[in-house]
């Protein structure tokens, strides 16, 4: 069946049902949003005219809501608790109603169960017969539920599983038995999945797919009025928690000199939070408010928690510059305690390297908060500089549902027998080789006609290597490029040619000119990096603001 777009929410508001905080939070936020969706759905529905959309059959099973995973977040919505899961996942249920997929949404494990076809109270009974969906959208609670229920079928339907996964799953951590044996195992990871299956809230490695969320947009009076009213020495902090402002008082002063700071710390009646008197908080504030806040204040200033949320991205939308620490020595799971047991090796390189990196100046200023003559200084540029409200196309709902659209028409299980040909060819004045244009590449998504071959250089990971060429890793490609003629293309000069597990082959070795295959699909990895090793790195381009495509794609 064909797939329609659709601009009405209300059976969507209706399935998401109430009776939880959590609920009731995602619930304004798809009505708020709802006229934005409908515009973007009705301009994308236009530009994809000519296209065939299968409707698809998806269950949504949002583990952590779930009574059984403990559901921690929910009697946290008021008080100041995490957040972005909530905007991701309101926004996620929406793009797939919107897309016009049959959707079915389960929040407990009798729901997942009933969705399923086991009998209730058979725990690990098998699913008789095929999978009732065509996808299943779930997180790392909803993985273990799942298991656990479908008992031996999960192995053999979890290639049709996505997890929404926050800050992301490297192969190397995924991969069960090297993780093992290499020291890579957490209590999250391991899972043999294909890493593509992760979908993150940022596209914080290529190995994962980008899910991303949505950021409320502007129209022209809305643009018009912010830049009436802005106040340009108005601040308001990034932290719902008086803990994520703990130590900050010196920078806080120093600030209070130029600008009024405002906060949104939530309190309990009779205890004001600690945080300096010179503050004016409001308490945690409902979106719309914090909205309306934002398109006030010129300064959106965060002190490096939480990590990697949405509010700096509403800032940025809101014409706010956000002011962050960068961490020298980067955050990782190897240093910094929130961090240890994610299944990554990533350095987070301040509070939010998507903003530093994908946006920066002038929306995005990030300096080293030690240095208190530098915070002075970039407060300084801030009060002069005139900014525009930005977001970034790929956190538009437009972009949201393009991307998704993509994935889940393209997005599908291919196999190979064994390593399939990889004819290449030099690209003039480069060093990078391309699939050669007269020979039928094999069927792949993205097409093999974006890709762009490099040797790395030593200790630099194939997300670094692409990056430097303005391109992007893409880990789909690899399975094309494990091979001798890639080595021999890229003038590698082998001495030998083995095939090996380590995630970070092919690649061949510096001192002794020895050239490694990868032997196990699922360590091909972007990410990897190794001191000894140049990588070969299968590059692609990508849309401008829609990282996760490219020119092809579509
Ligand atoms: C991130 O979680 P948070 O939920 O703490 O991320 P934030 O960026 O602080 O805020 C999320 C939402 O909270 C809203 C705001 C954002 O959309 O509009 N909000 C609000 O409604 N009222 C207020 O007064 C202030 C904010 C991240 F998303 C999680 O994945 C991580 O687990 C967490 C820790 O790193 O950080």
């Amino acid at each position: 069946r064909q797939a329609y777009f659709r601009s009405d929410l209300s059976l969507l508001l209706e399935r998401v049902g109430s009776g939880k905080e959590s609920l009731s939070f995602m619930r304004r936020r798809m009505r708020r949003l709802a006229a934005q969706w409908a515009a973007a759905a009705r301009r994308l529905d236009e530009r994809l005219r000519s296209q065939y959309r299968v409707q698809k059959r998806i269950l949504v099973h949002v583990g952590f809501l779930t009574e059984e995973s403990g559901d921690v977040f929910s009697p946290k919505v008021l008080k100041g608790g995490p957040l972005g899961e909530m905007v991701q996942w309101a926004d996620i249920l929406t793009t797939l109603h919107v897309l016009g997929h049959n959707l079915k949404i389960s929040l407990s494990v009798k729901e997942l169960q009933g969705s399923l076809g086991v009998p209730p109270g058979r725990g690990s009974c098998p699913l008789i017969g095929p999978l009732p969906f065509d996808l299943i959208y779930t997180d790392y609670h909803g993985l273990q539920q799942m298991k656990q229920h479908m008992g031996l079928s999960f192995r053999q339907h979890r290639c049709h599983i996505r997890v929404i996964d926050t800050f992301g799953t490297e192969p190397a951590y995924n991969n069960e038995e090297y993780a093992t044996l290499h020291g890579y195992r957490t209590n999250w990871g391991y899972w043999n999945l294909n890493c593509k299956q992760y979908m993150t809230m940022f596209p914080h490695t290529p190995d994962n797919s980008f899910m991303g969320f949505v950021t409320e947009e502007l129209n022209q009076t809305e643009r018009f009025n912010i830049k009436r009213d802005k106040v340009n020495n108005m601040a308001v902090v990034y932290g719902k928690e008086a803990s994520m402002w703990k130590g900050e008082e010196k920078l806080l002063t120093i600030l209070h000199r130029y600008m009024d700071i405002h906060g949104t710390v939530y309190y309990e009646a009779q205890r004001p939070p600690e945080v300096p008197a010179f503050v004016r908080n409001h308490g945690l504030l409902p979106q719309q408010e914090l909205q309306q806040l934002l398109r006030k204040a010129k300064l959106f200033l965060g002190f490096g928690f939480p990590y990697e949320g949405p509010a700096p991205l509403e800032a940025i939308a809101n014409g706010c510059v956000f002011l962050q620490p960068k961490f020298s020595p980067p955050h990782s799971s190897l240093n910094h305690e929130f961090f240890r047991g994610k299944p990554t090796s990533r350095e987070v390189s301040s509070q939010h390297p998507y903003t530093e990196q994908y946006i920066g100046k002038p929306h995005v200023i990030t300096v080293d908060f030690n240095n208190s003559q530098e915070f002075e200084t970039a407060v300084q540029d801030i009060l002069k500089e005139k900014v525009e409200p930005f977001i970034p196309y790929e956190y538009t709902c437009e972009g949201m549902l393009e991307r998704v659209n993509a994935y889940i028409q393209h997005q599908v299980r291919r196999s190979w027998p064994g390593n399939p040909p990889s004819p290449f060819l030099q690209l003039p004045n480069s060093t990078a080789l391309i699939w050669a244009p007269n020979i039928t590449a094999p069927a792949c998504w993205p097409p093999l006609s974006a890709l762009r071959l490099f040797l790395s250089p030593e200790a630099s990971s194939c997300v670094k290597t692409c990056q430097d060429a303005g391109l992007i890793c893409e880990p789909s490609y690899f399975p094309f490029i494990n091979s001798m003629e890639a080595f021999n293309g890229l003038n590698a000069q082998c001495e030998s040619l083995e095939a090996e597990k380590n995630h970070v082959f092919p690649a061949v070795h510096v001192d002794r000119r020895e050239c490694f295959q990868q032997k196990e699909p699922l360590l091909f990895s972007c990410a990897g990096v190794s001191a000894k090793h140049q990588r070969l790195c299968p590059c692609r381009d990508y849309l401008y603001g829609q990282v996760a495509l490219c020119r092809d794609c579509l």
